[in-house]
């Protein structure tokens, strides 16, 4: 496999298809589905990676479905039922499924928070839950109103608030804001953090968070997804950026072209085309080897390897003049 150098840092590819992708597909389930994508991630304390998968069954509505391995590429355990089902009857934004999840460690809570798609009606929502184990969780319902998605939160408190980052659409576009809130129950202080571009642009009308923000000394380093809508559909891309630590709303980087794209056969080809979509990352014992787990073409789930230290330098040297994180 092609491996990144030293003097590679600052050249595209950024991020490095493991070999062995897709590491998880339909097939590998204990109970039959359609199919398993965008998957959230996580080191638990074991050691074991965690992925909380997007999993849609054969009645087209999705649930979320926890897989543990040792090495974070094969020997799945996966759980023999789903983890978490949508709960209508209590929740009803639930009711046509559960999507998308985006882990963030919060050690002030000694918990995990997930933040999730929520489809109803409506549109789809922000809903959050809680866990410490991945078996029980705490939900808190819907804490962004639809349209709203692509949603994660960042791992302490930003000025004595927990601070959410998420994607609503409105009239004026999709783009990413940030909310802030005392208790995760009552979020305000919303504020536009990275406007879609226009026109032409690979991240033009529609872009949202991928994986939660890595925190690094330059800030929080920051994947983001671009549509591009063409003739025959949408390309989902991959882009960057770097946030300020302290006031996250602030876009100190972002990169003007895209650093991963669909590419390979299962990237391409899919029950939707030409999507890569990763919800997660684990960050290696050696701070800086970054594997990015990424939904493939709606269909699958496969790994890519970075360096935090390679993104960073690309940033720096291909960040663009203007941040527009105004619209
Ligand atoms: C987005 C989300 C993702 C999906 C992608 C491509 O809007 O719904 O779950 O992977 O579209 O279909």
């Amino acid at each position: 496999m092609e491996q990144p150098t030293p003097n590679s840092c600052t050249d595209l590819p950024l991020f490095l298809r493991h070999p062995g992708n897709p590491i998880l597909t339909k097939e590998n389930w204990p109970y039959r589905i359609n199919s398993v994508f965008n998957a959230g991630a996580v080191l638990l304390a074991d050691g074991d990676t965690l992925l909380l998968c997007r999993v849609e069954d054969r009645s087209g509505l999705s649930h979320l479905c926890a897989a543990r391995s040792a090495n974070g590429v094969n020997g799945w355990r996966i759980d023999p039922k789903p983890t978490l089902m949508p709960s209508p009857q209590e929740f009803p934004e639930e009711i046509w499924g559960i999507e998308d999840p985006r882990i963030t460690y919060v050690p002030e809570l000694e918990q995990y928070a997930v933040a999730y798609t929520s489809f109803a009606r409506g549109g789809p929502g922000v809903s959050l839950a809680l866990t410490k184990d991945f078996r029980s969780f705490e939900r808190y319902g819907v804490i962004m109103s639809p349209e709203d998605k692509d949603a994660a939160m960042l791992p302490r408190r930003i000025g004595g608030n927990w601070a959410l980052i998420h994607r609503p659409t409105t009239p004026l576009g999709a783009h990413m804001w940030i909310s802030y809130s005392p208790d995760l129950r009552h979020w305000g202080s919303h504020k536009i953090i990275l406007a879609a571009r226009r026109g032409g642009w690979w991240d033009a009308n529609k872009i949202g968070l991928c994986s939660p923000p890595i925190e690094t000394p330059k800030g929080w380093l920051t994947i983001f997804h671009g549509v591009r809508q063409t003739a025959s559909g949408s390309i989902y891309r991959l882009g960057l950026a770097l946030f300020d630590l302290d006031k996250p709303e602030v876009c100190l980087q972002r990169g003007d072209s895209w650093i991963f794209g669909p590419e390979a056969p299962y990237e391409r080809n899919g029950d939707v085309k030409d999507v890569v979509f990763p919800c997660g990352q684990t960050i290696a014992e050696d701070g800086d080897t970054i594997h990015l787990y990424y939904g493939a073409a709606d269909s699958c789930v496969a790994m890519a390897t970075g360096s935090i230290r390679c993104l960073l330098a690309w940033l720096e040297a291909n960040s663009s003049s203007e941040v527009a994180s105004s619209i």
